[in-house]
């Protein structure tokens, strides 16, 4: 931990590397009580910075110094200088060659950053800032070098030595130790290095590129995990397919590697030819892993596999341009997901994602624009922000463009900056250029934060036949204070008549219509735009599959939100006018239950949900999300002041109305696709995947009757499913229920039956953090003494703690502060040993500003508290520090 408060570093202060580092030969010997890393660095004073020698400065951290080479010479005390992160050290001429040697400890490294132990293996994380953690080096991405490692380790224990790029040599060494040499032929920083030793089995494919190359595709786990990698390894390959057809991408070396580890910080990491994975994003097979959890495995699989151009061929300058690659990367895994599974559905869990999360984010302290000005801890800085609406940003781009014109766009910039590090302006720039087009103004989203709203109006000139639209564009103040000027904001819209039909839509002064569903751009504070040859009043369909991360306002009524569920061409739209509904409709309820009064629900809600649950016509998944009520942290966020407890009595009972309402058309569509799940055998597939979502949303509705009917199709489900979805879906609605002797059976079958497998354990443990009966803190409290709990283990800790202060908000804002105090000991406990898994719990502590004073207050006191506790990482110090400022 550090003793000096942490610095901010800002992006008006980048300057080029002093110099440049051409090759990097690194040795490894792996002990059980320390390691060695000997570093070859063949380096050069980088041309652009001038002629003069200044002082190197290498970056290091924990690292022990045993000795020190310039150019063959031994370097002594004096020579050098050190200190607690750098190396710094005088040059003697324009080329020359640095030979270090430290000693360093990844058996007690439990940050996991770095070169570090999970489990019996060894391996490494470096992004962002980690490899200095390994040997002191110039660690920043615009210093690219062509790595060759040797890994020398003791045999029996170690049998697989990797690395990146194409294995060249090994051999035996002394003592029943052994060796490997990588050597990756592609320059990269050292944010992409990569280093695995451990007894891992290994299941092998290959991968037949469009230029007939044939690559070596290998997915490395603990030898137990080895049938849970044929969905990954199926997903790779649809990838790298993807990627040639989509984006005209081929892979480049002859062998790609995917390693999981069970100790992970996120979800995984693209260092180049060996990605490594926290093993929830790897392993997935039908009687362990939920649909989600496949789904979740083919869309990192192939985002990790995506960022083998967008990031590593080409890579960020710095790491303001985090979203550079992050942003790009997402948009086109969305993209893959989508085109592997339902588009819109796929479209819609994005939205709702980003819109509960993201949103949340950029009305709080720790908003940032999605490429940042500054920042303490480039951990932090990984957020939804960067990835999300980083997409978003990118997705804009390409609804602007057009698929052809972003595809040209696309093909520029990767020709243009093969092998280099680059800019999101460089980006910009590349589309630009391939279209001929100006995006200047466009570039403000990435150097303005906060969600800009936008209000939208309508008029309608019966006698002109004209209709007129007036948008109107702001962007609420975000820490930064920073005076927002406005956003190109593309519009996809349509008009419907009062059949549902869409109408024609041609704008004043073009001289015919142009199709039903357009994309206008708003581009100032406020703009009308007025649509000619209209013959009735319509009603818009606006933002159509969100075509901007903005908050629209239009002043729908409930029979007009209803005719859209039912008539709009754009399916996220009908969900999203069902969402709207929904949420018109929870807040009448909310406020009655803030006055006292006793509920009512709007029947239109019931009759708008019967109508979607008896559409045969509708993909089952779609009728899922339809049925889903905005979630309670939806609903907080949307809220001025957030009222805990009206949002969760109302959504409640909401639910339980609609249960009751819509019984036998829930019953009908569970029994038919339970009947389906018992007749055929499980597939990782779309038409399957939405065929379960149906079943157990309907299912988590029934329960809430308790039927007796009911709880034995529960019963049946949890005892005999083939699969994790439907039997965990059984178990958390088993959980909720008011069945006391038949949940604690379940979970004690559940538990005992896969006390081997932590990913399911994981599954067990969040089910129950989740639930939002009372008593949820102690019920968390009680788990965190389970044998399976284990608080070193980033897994863990988000499927218990993120759980409950994530997504059990009843039970998290316990008004007495009982869930802040709970929090805040963690945070402070964590911070001791992995401050990045630390900063990340705490989010929800950040929040306080929606709450009412008391929770307030009660949070700020836990933040306080933090911040006294001493000791702070600069991760953990950065995010405090700024709720509290
Ligand atoms: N690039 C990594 C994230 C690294 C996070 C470092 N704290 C995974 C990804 O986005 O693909
Ligand atoms: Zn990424």
């Amino acid at each position: 931990m550090r003793t000096e408060q942490p610095k901010m570093i800002y992006l008006k202060d980048y300057q080029a590397p002093e110099y440049l580092i051409d090759e990097t030969h690194l040795t490894f010997e792996l002990f059980e009580d320390h390691s060695l890393v000997h570093a070859q660095l063949v380096m050069r004073r980088n041309p652009e910075r001038g002629a003069g020698l200044p002082p190197l400065v290498l970056d290091g951290q924990h690292l022990e110094l045993v000795s020190l080479k310039l150019d063959d010479a031994d370097l002594r005390q004096g020579d050098y200088q050190l200190d607690d992160s750098h190396l710094t050290l005088q040059p003697k001429a324009q080329a020359f060659t640095l030979d270090t040697t430290v000693r360093i400890h990844p058996e007690t490294n439990t940050a996991l950053e770095g070169l570090y132990k999970s489990g019996s293996m060894f391996c490494t994380q470096c992004e962002a800032e980690g490899f200095r953690k390994i040997t002191y080096y110039l660690d920043r991405p615009d210093v690219m070098s062509k790595f060759t490692t040797t890994v020398v380790a003791e045999q029996h224990s170690y049998p697989v030595l990797l690395s990146n790029g194409n294995p060249i040599a090994s051999g035996p060494g002394e003592d029943g130790r052994h060796w490997a040499t990588w050597e990756d032929p592609f320059k990269k920083p050292a944010y992409l290095f990569a280093l695995v030793a451990g007894d891992l089995w290994c299941v092998e494919d290959t991968f037949t590129t469009l230029s007939e190359r044939t690559v070596a595709l290998r997915i490395y786990v603990e030898p137990e995990n080895i049938d849970k990698c044929q969905h990954a390894m199926t997903s790779l390959k649809k990838s790298m397919r993807w990627d040639e057809e989509v984006y005209g991408r081929e892979y480049d070396l002859d062998i790609f590697m995917i390693v999981a580890v069970n100790d992970f910080n996120m979800g995984a990491m693209e260092n180049k030819g060996l990605n490594i994975f926290n093993s929830s994003a790897v392993l997935a097979r039908a009687e362990t892993a939920t649909d989600a959890a496949h789904q979740r495995v083919e869309a990192i699989v192939a985002h990790e596999y995506f960022h083998n151009w967008s990031g590593n061929r080409v890579t960020c300058r710095d790491w303001f341009q985090l979203s550079l690659k992050e942003g790009f990367t997402v948009f086109r895994d969305a993209g893959f997901s989508a085109d592997m599974n339902s588009a819109t559905v796929k479209r819609i869990q994005d939205v709702a994602y980003l819109r509960t999360h993201q949103f949340a984010e950029d009305a709080g302290p720790m908003a940032h624009p999605v490429r940042p000005d500054s920042f303490i801890e480039i951990s932090n800085f990984y957020t939804l922000t960067v990835y999300e609406k980083g997409s978003e940003v990118v997705g804009m781009i390409h609804t602007l463009l057009g698929p052809e014109g972003f595809r040209k766009g696309s093909d520029l910039y990767f020709e243009r900056h093969d092998g280099q590090a680059v800019t999101c302006d460089d980006f910009i720039k590349a589309m630009e250029d391939a279209n001929g087009v100006d995006l200047t103004q466009f570039k403000r989203w990435y150097s303005q934060a906060g969600t800009p709203r936008l209000a939208v109006g309508e008029s309608y000139d019966a006698a002109a036949k004209t209709y007129s639209l007036t948008f109107r564009q702001s962007c609420p103040p975000t820490p930064d204070k920073m005076e927002k000027l406005p956003f190109v904001i593309p519009v996809e819209l349509g008009l419907l008549d009062s059949q549902g039909a869409e109408i024609p839509l041609r704008l004043a002064g073009e001289a015919a219509a142009n199709g039903t569903s357009r994309v206008i751009s708003v581009t100032e504070a406020e703009q009308t735009f007025t649509f000619v040859d209209i013959p009735e009043q319509p009603l818009p369909s606006l933002l159509r599959g969100f075509s901007a991360p903005v908050k629209l306002s239009f002043p729908y009524n409930r029979d007009q939100l209803m005719f859209l569920m039912q008539h709009d061409s754009d399916g996220f739209n009908r969900w999203d006018a069902g969402q709207q509904l929904s949420v018109q409709v929870l807040q009448e309820l909310i406020a009655q239950h803030q006055q006292g009064a006793s509920l009512t629900l709007d029947p239109r809600l019931v009759s708008a949900l019967r109508s979607v649950l008896s559409d045969e016509s509708l993909d089952q998944a779609m009728v899922a999300e339809m049925l889903s009520l905005p979630s309670e942290a939806y609903l907080t966020e949307i809220s001025e002041v957030a009222d805990v407890e009206a949002i969760h009595v109302a959504r409640e009972f909401a639910r339980q109305q609609l249960a009751e309402n819509l019984f036998e058309g829930l019953w009908l569509r569970y029994e038919a696709n339970r009947d389906l799940s018992k007749r055929t055998p499980y597939m990782a597939e779309a038409e399957h995947f939405a065929r379960r979502a149906l079943q157990n949303i309907a299912l988590s509705y029934l329960m809430l009757t308790d039927k007796p009917e009911v709880l034995s199709a529960t019963l049946d489900q949890f005892d005999t499913a083939d699969n994790m979805t439907e039997r965990l879906t059984a178990l958390a609605v088993l959980v909720n229920s008011p069945f006391e002797t038949e949940k604690a059976k379940a979970l004690e079958v559940f538990a005992e039956n896969f006390k081997g497998n932590p990913l399911v354990m994981d599954q067990w443990f969040s089910v129950q953090a989740g639930s939002p009966l009372p008593g949820g803190l102690a019920r968390v409290k009680a788990l965190m003494e389970h044998p399976a709990f284990n608080i070193k283990n980033p897994n863990k800790v988000r499927a218990l703690i993120g759980a409950f202060a994530g997504q059990n908000l009843i039970n998290f804002h316990a008004a007495d502060g009982s869930g802040y105090r709970f929090l805040a000991d963690l945070v402070i406990q964590l911070n001791g040993f992995n401050p990045q898994i630390a900063s990340r719990q705490l989010a929800p502590l950040t929040r306080w500003r929606k709450y009412d004073s008391a929770r307030q207050a009660l949070m700020k006191a836990e933040l306080e508290r933090i911040l006294a506790s001493g000791g702070l990482s600069a991760d953990v110090f950065e995010v405090v520090s700024k709720s509290l400022a």
